[in-house]
């Protein structure tokens, strides 16, 4: 189970917007008032209705994918959810499949699971209930464009070839990405370190934070001109993508600055990451439409310090400092410490 997070070219974006048709009104769309669960789940509402409907026929074979879109609360990290496996357990409990963090959600809320006809939804006797498109139900089978509320959670469910969800996929694109590289975005970024921290510090596990400045860009503009200066943006953020691991975020920071964050991941690990981007950037000149290009950049390291309670901004500015040293020092190197 994952989040979607493919790319979605951002010249798509003003036409795939006009291609969308405009949303039905959903009477269901602003937050209902609802029960906070008690600990025992104890049933107050009993939904018997079973939604009886046509297959999806969106829905074409089996291996066809959907996704949840979170419309509510909004979610800037978590905003797309892919369904990749037969049964998706959605709850408040640890072991869910998709967790939801909030009272309004039982322990064990609902169950999809994925039919030869589509996708189906039951309700696993919840305190607030499931409503699809605003109707309480048992059971339902799931057409794309429903909307799925769960406590104080609002869903859409969207088969994923179909125009609203890449409406969707676009839109989140362009909250979370940055255009000109296609890496993630500042916020996108912020509010992901803040969360990784909390995980971080609940399983006691290292999390490392580095912090990337190309070393004198200005000149690569001045000398060949911004466009230049844009190709070299593109291909440094490939050439870090390409050495770290999946699970690490690249992100650009600002301007000509990028930060990794790498869960998992002690001081020393981070630092020998950090010199394998160095050595993919320095090794190779950068093909542009000026010619070969030496580019070279300098990395900050920072581990967070899981005892003393240091905030995002904090490991960041640790980053920071580390970088400014990588400066002073020489550029083209790496600074950080081990604890
Ligand atoms: P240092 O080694 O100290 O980091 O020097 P520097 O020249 O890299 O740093 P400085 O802060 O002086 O210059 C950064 C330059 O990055 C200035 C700015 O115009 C350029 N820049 C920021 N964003 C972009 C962008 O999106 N495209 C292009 N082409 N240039 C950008
Ligand atoms: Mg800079
Ligand atoms: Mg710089």
């Amino acid at each position: 189970m994952r989040r979607t997070t493919k790319t979605v070219p951002s010249q798509s974006i003003e036409l795939k917007m006009r291609a969308t048709p405009k949303p039905k009104k959903d009477n269901n769309v602003l937050p209902l008032s609802v029960t906070p669960v008690s600990d025992d789940d104890s049933v107050q509402i009993e939904p018997n209705l079973t939604m009886q409907r046509p297959p999806d026929q969106s829905f074409g074979h089996r291996n066809d994918q959907s996704c949840l879109v979170q419309i509510y609360p909004a979610d800037v990290v978590d905003g797309m959810l892919l369904i990749e496996s037969e049964r998706l357990l959605i709850g408040r409990d640890g072991d869910a499949d998709l967790i939801l963090p909030d009272h309004s959600v039982s322990r064990r809320h609902a169950l999809i699971t994925r039919s030869d006809n589509g996708f189906e939804i039951e309700d696993l006797d919840s305190t607030n209930g499931t409503f699809i498109a605003g109707q309480a139900v048992k059971k339902a089978t799931l057409r794309s464009g429903d909307t799925i509320r769960l406590g104080s959670f609002l869903f859409k469910f969207l088969s994923a070839g179909s125009v609203e969800s890449q409406y969707h996929e676009t839109v989140y694109s362009a909250l979370t990405r940055d255009a000109l590289t296609g890496t993630m975005n500042k916020r996108y970024l912020v509010e992901t370190l803040d969360r990784s921290i909390a995980t971080a510090v609940r399983q006691q596990q290292p999390l490392s934070v580095i912090m990337v400045d190309i070393d004198h860009f200005k000149s690569v503009n001045d000398s060949y001109g911004h466009l230049v200066g844009d190709e070299v943006l593109r291909e440094f953020g490939r050439r870090l993508g390409a050495t770290c691991r999946e699970d690490d975020l690249l992100a650009r920071y600002g301007g000509e600055e990028f930060s990794l964050l790498l869960s998992a991941t002690t001081a020393d690990d981070a630092i020998d990451v950090a010199q394998r981007c160095r050595h993919a950037v320095c090794d190779l000149p950068f093909e542009t439409a000026s010619g070969p290009l030496e580019v070279t950049a300098s990395f900050g390291v920072a581990c967070l310090e899981l005892t003393k309670g240091e905030t995002g901004t904090q490991l960041i500015q640790r980053a920071d400092r580390n970088l400014y040293e990588a400066k002073r020092s020489g550029r083209n190197r790496v600074c950080g410490t081990s604890p």
